[in-house]
């Protein structure tokens, strides 16, 4: 054998070899490939217990705390594990890392209240390839990114609903602001938008004028500055509506330290527990809210079902829910409950 043939030789050895390593690192991606392609249709056992995932908005916010406690609730039925994770900020990117740790951990499922209708539908989609079932919870993302979503209540009534609200506490008159949450947060825009086309369509508030909206990125410090501002920047506002219970306790916490108090028309969405002393001093007359824990179970529930087979998560299909039979729309969305309003006389009632 030349010299020349032995390094072609070597080379052909050396090939070889590779094709042989190639083929087995290409098998085991196959294998791995299929795992996850079965993954994808096939379901776990009846007796198995899941792994699910929630990542609220931000951690820290007694909102999600009950929307959590739902979650507890439906993983003793269900037979569930479930880990809370999520970022500090409810910055529109910053819950991405946590859905992808949790497709490094190949959980059954993954529940989200998104931070932005885009910016997590990539890291999403990577989920559902992989065989995670995925809910958004609290509002409805770009569709592309989840299975079902789960709506706190209905979002076509809530403007209407939130307009009635401040309407009534300054008498269907006067400039008020929008105190929000974050500028992308898809649930606080879903309604501002609601708040707007109410207002313009109906004739009975062509009285009552929206001059500002400002975002206090569900951070009790920074909403509480927000209002100041408000209040610094508009010296006719009548009334702030704030649809986030960080921004309407932050924005109570400022105004019950004021003159304004009782004289401002402040309400919006809050918790009872974070509520009741502003209602107990005058500050707020009444606000509103659902229960968030519902929707936690709703979600809860659902991606049991779906990680099981038992669902499949598609328009039209009916499920037992906490109190009663819900049916995912052909928008894919399931909506929870109507809100319920506090005032001194039932604040006392709810605990959450
Ligand atoms: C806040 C969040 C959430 C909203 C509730 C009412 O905690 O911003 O988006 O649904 O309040």
């Amino acid at each position: 054998v030349k010299k020349s043939n032995l390094g072609r030789l070597a080379r052909l050895a050396l090939a070889a070899v590779l094709a042989i390593a190639l083929a087995a690192v290409a098998s085991a991606c196959g294998e791995k490939r299929s795992t996850e392609g079965a993954a994808a249709t096939q379901t776990a056992a009846a007796d198995e217990r899941l792994k699910i995932t929630y990542i609220p908005k931000n951690l820290g916010n007694p909102y999600f705390d009950a929307v959590v406690d739902g979650l507890r609730r439906a993983a003793e039925s269900e037979n569930y594990d479930l880990e809370v994770v999520g970022p500090a900020q409810a910055g529109a990117t910053d819950q991405i890392s946590y859905i992808d740790a949790a497709v490094q951990q190949r959980v059954d499922a993954i529940a989200i209240s998104p931070n932005d209708p885009d910016a997590v539908a990539p890291s999403l989609q990577k989920a559902m390839a992989a065989g995670i079932k995925v809910v958004s919870v609290n509002s409805d993302m770009n569709p592309k990114g989840r299975q079902v979503a789960i709506l706190p209540t209905d979002f076509s009534r809530l403007g209407a609903f939130l307009v009635e609200l401040q309407g009534s506490v300054q008498g269907d008159r006067g400039k008020f602001a929008i105190l929000s949450a974050t500028s992308t947060a898809p649930d606080q825009n879903a309604w501002i938008e609601g708040v707007r086309a109410e207002l313009e369509s109906n004739h009975r508030y062509a009285d009552l004028e929206l001059v500002d909206v400002v975002y206090g990125d569900d951070e009790p410090d920074k909403s509480f500055t927000q209002t100041k501002a408000l209040l610094t920047k508009h010296k006719d506002l009548q009334g702030i509506l704030s649809p986030t219970t960080v921004g309407v306790a932050a924005a109570a916490q400022y105004i019950s330290g004021t003159p304004q108090k009782g004289r401002l028309a402040l309400t919006g969405l809050g918790t009872p527990d974070q509520m009741r002393k502003f209602i107990d001093d005058g500050t707020v007359e009444k606000f509103a809210l659902w229960d968030p824990a519902a929707e936690g179970d709703i979600a809860g529930r659902l991606m049991a079902g779906m990680a099981r087979g038992t669902l499949t998560g598609r328009p039209g299909e009916t499920f037992e829910g906490p109190d009663g039979q819900l049916e995912i729309t052909p928008e894919g969305q399931v909506i929870t409950g109507p809100p319920v309003e506090f005032t001194k006389a039932n604040i006392d009632d709810f605990h959450f």
